[in-house]
């Protein structure tokens, strides 16, 4: 017998937006991978983070939150990220927020987890609730719901059983030769590391006027001696957008360009010289072409 065999598998986050998937993913690895906002529909790609341990390999995708009710060509796109991260899954992790149950939890439970007997239910932002008790009946309320693997209450912003959650998610794996070489802890790109860096910081400075009109682009990215220089484009979609993004004096667009280099140094362990640069580009959330051609793409 090969007492060496290891498990490794495909697990995937799905959930409504805002309910704390992304959190998850970067608690899980230990590294942040994936941005996180107070405001919903922040992340729009397909993120993967890897984790692995004592013989095992999770590779776990986070998704954006599936939405309804907008119908903004964007809108569309996220949707079809989040649903295409169903398929060859050996894992899935439904998020839910602690006795928030809302439409679209249904909607995914019934039209999409339907059948699927490989869901771990997570319950997330425990930390919130004033009144513990009433946790219990909530998990016996979801229980009837479905037949989940697993049921976990966590919270990922306090690591609350987060360790559980990795327990059952490792053992759970199939008998598999591991995916990715055991150091890697995600498949993305600098450039895709530094531009959705800088949108976080967009989002956490200008997100409460234009959180969802906003998109980077990464013009220069070069390393001269121990410095590395970037220039960004940020695209809005208005003028009014522009005003708002760049500020009085320059004032927001100053402090996105200073936290975004101060997390891409610590990143990156380097000098930074960071350019950005504001553009409107006129209804781009609602034209694919125009959306392709700033990196949004299904493989
Ligand atoms: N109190 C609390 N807030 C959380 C928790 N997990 C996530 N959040 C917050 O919920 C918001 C949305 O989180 P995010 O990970 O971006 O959600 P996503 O849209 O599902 O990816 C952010 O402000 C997080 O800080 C948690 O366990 N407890
Ligand atoms: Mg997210």
């Amino acid at each position: 017998m090969n007492e060496d065999k290891t498990k490794s598998g495909l697990v995937s986050i799905i959930g409504r937006t805002n309910v704390g998937k992304s959190t998850l993913l970067n608690h899980l690895i230990e590294q942040k991978v994936s941005i996180t906002s107070r405001k919903p529909q922040t992340t729009r790609f397909r993120v993967l983070g890897i984790k692995t341990k004592g013989l095992c390999q999770a590779v776990i995708i986070d998704t954006p939150g599936y939405h309804r009710g907008h119908k903004r060509a964007l809108n569309k796109y996220m949707n079809k990220v989040a649903l295409s991260a169903m398929t060859g899954i050996d894992i899935l992790l439904f998020v839910v927020e602690a006795l928030k149950w809302k439409e679209e939890d249904q909607f995914l439970l019934q039209k999409i987890l339907k059948g699927l007997n490989k869901v771990i239910l997570v319950i997330n932002k425990i930390d919130k609730l004033k009144q513990k008790e009433r946790l219990l009946p909530y998990i016996d309320q979801l229980t009837d719901k479905h037949d989940f693997m697993d049921i976990i209450p966590i919270s990922a912003l306090k690591g609350n059983n987060i360790k559980r959650l990795e327990k059952s998610i490792l053992t759970n794996l199939p008998t598999a030769e591991y995916l990715y070489p055991e150091e890697q802890t995600t498949d993305m790109t600098e450039k895709f590391l530094i531009s959705e860096t800088i949108r976080e910081k967009c989002i956490a400075r200008v997100g409460q006027e234009i959180p969802y009109r906003i998109t980077v682009t990464i013009d220069q990215f070069e390393e001269k001696g121990l410095i590395l220089f970037i220039s960004a484009t940020l695209y809005v979609e208005k003028k009014s957008q522009k005003g708002i993004l760049i500020g009085l004096g320059g004032k927001n667009l100053k402090s996105i360009g200073t936290s975004s280099r101060k997390e891409l140094e610590r990143i990156f362990q380097k000098k930074v010289m960071l350019k950005l640069w504001v553009k409107v580009k006129k209804n781009w959330t609602d034209n694919e072409t125009i959306m392709q051609s700033m990196g949004y793409r299904i493989e």
